[in-house]
């Protein structure tokens, strides 16, 4: 057998694959008729002899799961070394090298607070939720509005599960997420110029949307603090700044929530980001990006490629106005 993995969602990409033996690869895999478009993702599981292998999963150690492969992409995944150490996470300081700083982060426990237009206000640590859903990872890309962008896999749950849970009412029209902010290890947050805590929103439609998930591993493994543990969020047809990490409550609400970016410079971020490469930054053109470990710049796509999924959220406003950035 020239595939020697343990995992049968290994197969078509992995991390540190150079595109060479990446591309050897997807041939092969190819050839033995694993990449028929007809592949449904429960039949393939199914019959393949090696996902015995993710018995081992245990609760406290649910990782890895199972790879969803309605969601794979042709591209190979991004060198998982640069995942974790180029981040932003202002928190921690407005550069990338984040990452040794973000290690003293407490996220055992972890609360999070459910509240708003709710049935119930909720309060559930990480151990909790984590029993309530189902795990699957998911390759998305994921695109900075600073136009750098990488593939990443991403372990985690629909944040559709999480609406299930909280059960908000008719009159939740937006969903607002908080980050933590603890200036007793934040240096970031000890920066008085801007509004803390790091604050998101979606409409209720756009965070039902199947794309939008809950992340709470990458490559297979829980994820690190720079990353966003416990739990982020990951919107991939939305830049960067909208993917917000470490979240310790999700309030329903009437009113569209400000945001922290719209509130430090809304002429640039604004609440929309939807991927546009044909509405630039007021500074830079976002027509290409530069993927994590490459030289060379990629054409950016409407929507980050996903206007399949999305597309139809947006149907009334104007391209540019899904995409805005300026208001
Ligand atoms: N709480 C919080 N979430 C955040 C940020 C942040 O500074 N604080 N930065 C955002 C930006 S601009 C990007 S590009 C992504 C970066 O995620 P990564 O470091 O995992 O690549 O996180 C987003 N989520
Ligand atoms: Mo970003």
């Amino acid at each position: 057998m020239l595939i020697k993995r343990r995992y049968c969602w290994d197969l078509a990409e992995h991390s540190t694959t150079d595109e060479k033996t990446f591309l050897a690869r997807r041939k092969l895999v190819k050839a033995m008729g694993f990449f028929g478009a007809s592949m449904g993702v429960g039949t393939f599981f199914k019959s393949s002899p090696s996902m015995a292998s993710i018995d081992v999963k245990s609760k406290a150690n649910p990782y890895p799961v199972a790879r969803n492969r309605q969601y794979a992409l042709d591209r190979p995944v991004t060198e998982e070394s640069l995942v974790t150490r180029y981040n932003n996470f202002y928190e921690f300081g407005s550069h990338k090298n984040i990452a040794p700083a973000a290690q003293s982060m407490k996220i055992d426990p972890w609360e999070i607070l459910i509240d708003g237009e709710v049935e119930k206000v909720t309060k559930i640590d990480m151990d909790g939720l984590l029993r309530q859903v189902q795990l699957e990872e998911r390759v998305y890309r994921f695109r900075c509005v600073e136009a750098w962008s990488m593939i990443v896999p991403w372990s985690g749950f629909p944040l559709r599960a999480l609406l299930d849970l909280a059960k908000p009412t008719s009159d939740a029209k937006y969903l607002r997420m908080e980050t933590i902010a603890d200036d007793a290890y934040m240096p970031g947050v000890r920066q008085t110029w801007y509004d803390w805590p790091y604050v998101e929103g979606l409409t209720m439609a756009e965070a039902a949307n199947e794309l939008s998930f809950i992340a709470t591993g990458i490559y297979g493994k829980p994820i690190p603090k720079q990353n966003g543990a416990p739990l982020r969020l990951v919107v991939p047809w939305k830049y960067g700044f909208k993917s917000i990490k470490s979240i310790t409550r999700f309030t329903f609400v009437r009113d569209r929530p400000k945001t922290f970016w719209e509130k430090a410079q809304g002429g640039e971020y604004g609440f929309w980001a939807n991927v546009n490469p044909s509405v630039d930054h007021p500074r830079w053109s976002q027509a290409t990006e530069r993927p994590l470990g490459n030289a060379n710049r990629v054409p950016t796509l409407m929507y980050n490629g996903y206007g399949d999924f999305v597309a139809s959220l947006y149907t009334g406003m104007s391209r540019k106005l899904g995409s805005e950035l300026y208001r």
